[in-house]
This record gives structure tokens, C-alpha cells and sequence, in this order.
């Protein structure tokens, strides 16, 4: 029997293990109970990542609740942070990244869950809750949403061809942060995440530092390797999917999930491209994304009775399903498709999980620190 770990064990985020009989006879869907949302206008306002949500979870959500969702997306945890900043958001329900979301509640951004109106959140894996309570101390304001590790994707039949005699290296971030790859690979396009959050900590950790180090002396080094790629960078985007699938870019630092919806793309519109995630030897870096309330929602129970409906077994599992991100439902493990449960990018096996960074979060000055180097970075282009 093939035994996947659903556990980000130790110092990780947790995921617990699931068999194949699991998968392939999923049990019954228990009837969900209705969604409940207490007497305000009908209006949810919600702010998440682009791609990060199925076709049908708002509209169904609609249908049943006759409450009207008013969805925008932002493309980095930085441009969340300054809307919560800023105050008067609009939204009702957002979704920090846990590498923030710790400075977020510290500063009063978000309001506390009332965990009456989320009978769902029995649902949830109780060793993620725990490790998320290094961020959220009682999980009394964050709900995971999902998480997955950020890595380096490629276009096999383009990174062959640029690489030549080169062979792939063992450690997958040569491609983006060793220049004798890159300036290889320019011609067929590098892309980068565009924010410094994403960029930092592996860059770090590819220097052997700790990814998430509060040092402008870390920060600094970081820079100082990153200049020297950034003529071979093409692009920065947070939107890198249709990049990989239509074959725009060839290597790609982004999010296991975004690539792995690339590499399905690229089958479904039967472009020929082959993306493949890869594994870093020295490991990705795992993220936590989470649902929370802004302080001046004002749809609360509207975001309850989502966050609810969110966390039934059969909604989360069409997250995992259709968009390869992993939730910490344990109860949709039974209904992920076998092919995305026997998919070892997405849910990592035991060996995969060790070499990964756990998430960790930045203070405000090291985030200054960091973003200083960033925009230099860029501009050095
Ligand atoms: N398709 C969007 C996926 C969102 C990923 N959030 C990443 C946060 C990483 N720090």
C-alpha cells in the first residue's frame, strides 16, 4: 500500500497520513447542513489570491445563502498588509499568508472568530491547529485556506534545449539564483514572484542562512547574490500559470499549486508544453494562507457562514481537486482524487517533507530591510 503523509511533521505543518483505499472509495458525502448567516445585507466582500478559488465555490455559496459575493483578488502579501493598514478596507473575509498574519493580529488588524457560528471547524486537522498557534496563540482569528510550498517550475523541452550539454543541477535553485544557469536560460525566460516576501527567504536559503532571518546583514547577502542574476530575470509576476502553460517563460520561482494548475493547463489546451515541479534537494519553502476577518468588516456573520461552508469536507476537497492546493480538512482527504493524492507534488512524501523550510514570519523591520533590497534588486535590471 502506497502510505502518503498528509503530515508536515515536526517542525513543520501537519498533514496525516491517508491510504489508497481511502482515496478510491470515497465515503458518502454526509448531508452539509445549511448555511446559516445571521440578519445582515446580504453582501459578502472578499479579497483573495488570483486562482485560488474553483468555478463553483461562489456561486453555489450564492445559490444557498442568497448572499451576494463581491470577489477581488491581490497578488502578494504586501498589498493586503497595506489595505488592512490603511483601515476601511471594504472587505469581509480576507486571506493572509501566516507570514503575516501573526504582525496582523498583533496589530488589531483582524477581529476575533466567533467559533459558535463555524460548527465546520471540528473538521480541521488538529496538529495544523497547533502549529498555526505559533501565529494565532487560541486559533481564535485564522482558518487555514491552504497551503503548499514555493519552488522552482520549468518547461522540461525548453530548459533542455537552453541548458544544452548542461545537465539539470541537483539543487533546483541553481536555475533561478546560480548565474551560470540563468544566463543560460534567458533566452527562454526566467520568471520571478514579484514581492520581496517570496524572494527573500529562498534566496536566503539557497545562501544557507535561515530563510526567514530578521539580519539586514542576511538581507544584504541575499541582494548581493540576487544582482548578479538579475540580468537573466525576464519578468515579475504573481500570475504565473498562463506564463508556464503557453510556454512564455521556461523557469518559473513561484508556488507548487500555481505551477501544478500550469502543467494541467498546458494538457488541457494541448500545447505540447510539459511543466514539471521540481523538488529542491535542499527543500521549497512552505506557506500557510489563512481566511481572516478585517477588524471593520461589515459582513461578519456573512464571512462566518462562508468560512463554515468553506470548511465542509466536500468544498475544501474541490480546492485540492480542481487547483492542487492542500487544505487542513481532515475530512476531505477521503475525496481527493487519486491522482492528486498520488500526486508527490502536491502532498509531499515523508522524505520531501523533511528537506522543507518551515513557514516563520518577519517583524516590521526586517520587512523594511528586505524591501529595500528588493526594489534595488529590481530596478538593477
Ligand atoms: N494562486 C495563488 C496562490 C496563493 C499563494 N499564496 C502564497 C503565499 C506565499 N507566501
Amino acid at each position: 500500500m502506497h502510505k502518503k503523509i498528509w503530515v508536515i511533521a515536526a517542525s513543520v505543518l501537519v498533514v496525516s497520513a491517508c491510504g489508497k483505499k481511502e482515496a478510491a472509495a470515497p465515503a458518502a458525502a454526509p448531508v452539509p447542513a445549511p448555511v446559516v448567516a445571521i440578519a445582515e445585507e446580504k453582501i459578502l466582500n472578499i479579497y483573495n489570491w488570483p486562482d485560488y478559488i474553483t468555478q463553483d465555490m461562489v456561486a453555489n455559496f450564492e445559490k444557498e445563502s442568497g448572499i451576494k459575493v463581491n470577489y477581488q483578488t491581490f497578488e502578494n502579501n504586501e498589498a493586503l498588509q497595506a489595505k488592512l493598514v490603511a483601515g476601511n478596507t471594504g472587505y469581509d473575509l480576507v486571506v493572509p499568508g501566516s507570514v503575516f498574519a501573526k504582525s496582523q493580529i498583533d496589530a488589531g488588524l483582524l477581529a476575533k472568530l466567533d467559533k459558535s457560528k463555524i460548527p465546520n471547524l471540528s473538521k480541521l486537522d488538529a496538529d495544523i491547529m497547533a502549529k498555526l498557534s505559533n501565529v494565532d496563540a487560541a486559533n481564535d482569528y485564522l482558518v487555514p485556506w491552504a497551503w503548499s510550498y514555493t519552488t522552482v517550475g520549468i518547461n522540461k523541452a525548453k530548459v533542455a534545449k537552453a541548458l544544452g550539454n548542461t545537465p539539470l543541477p541537483e539543487n533546483a535553485w541553481d536555475l533561478v539564483f546560480n548565474p551560470t544557469y540563468t544566463a543560460k536560460l534567458k533566452s527562454c525566460g526566467i520568471v520571478y514572484l514579484d514581492s520581496v516576501t517570496e524572494i527573500l527567504p529562498p534566496a536566503m536559503h539557497y545562501l544557507g542562512k535561515n530563510a526567514y532571518s530578521n539580519e539586514p546583514a542576511d538581507h544584504k547577502a541575499a541582494g548581493d547574490m540576487l544582482a548578479k542574476v538579475r540580468p537573466h530575470i525576464r519578468v515579475f509576476s504573481s500570475t504565473q500559470i498562463d506564463d508556464l502553460a503557453s510556454g512564455k517563460v521556461c523557469v518559473a520561482l513561484g508556488w507548487a499549486g500555481d505551477m501544478n494548475q500550469a502543467k494541467a493547463r498546458a494538457l488541457e489546451n494541448k500545447s505540447g508544453v510539459e511543466v514539471q515541479v521540481l523538488l529542491p534537494k535542499t527543500g521549497g519553502l512552505i506557506f500557510f494562507d489563512t481566511l481572516a476577518i478585517p477588524k471593520d468588516a461589515k459582513h461578519p456573520g456573512n464571512a462566518h457562514a462562508f468560512i463554515d461552508y468553506y470548511l465542509r469536507a466536500e468544498v475544501s476537497a474541490s480546492l485540492t481537486n480542481e487547483l492542487s492546493y492542500v487544505t487542513a480538512n481532515k475530512a476531505s482527504v477521503a475525496l481527493v482524487k487519486p491522482e492528486m493524492a498520488n500526486d508527490k507534488t502536491v502532498f509531499l512524501d515523508a522524505d520531501a517533507l523533511k528537506t522543507m523550510v518551515p513557514p516563520a514570519s518577519f517583524g516590521n523591520a526586517a520587512r523594511e530591510s528586505m524591501s529595500n533590497v528588493f526594489s534595488a534588486f529590481k530596478k538593477g535590471g
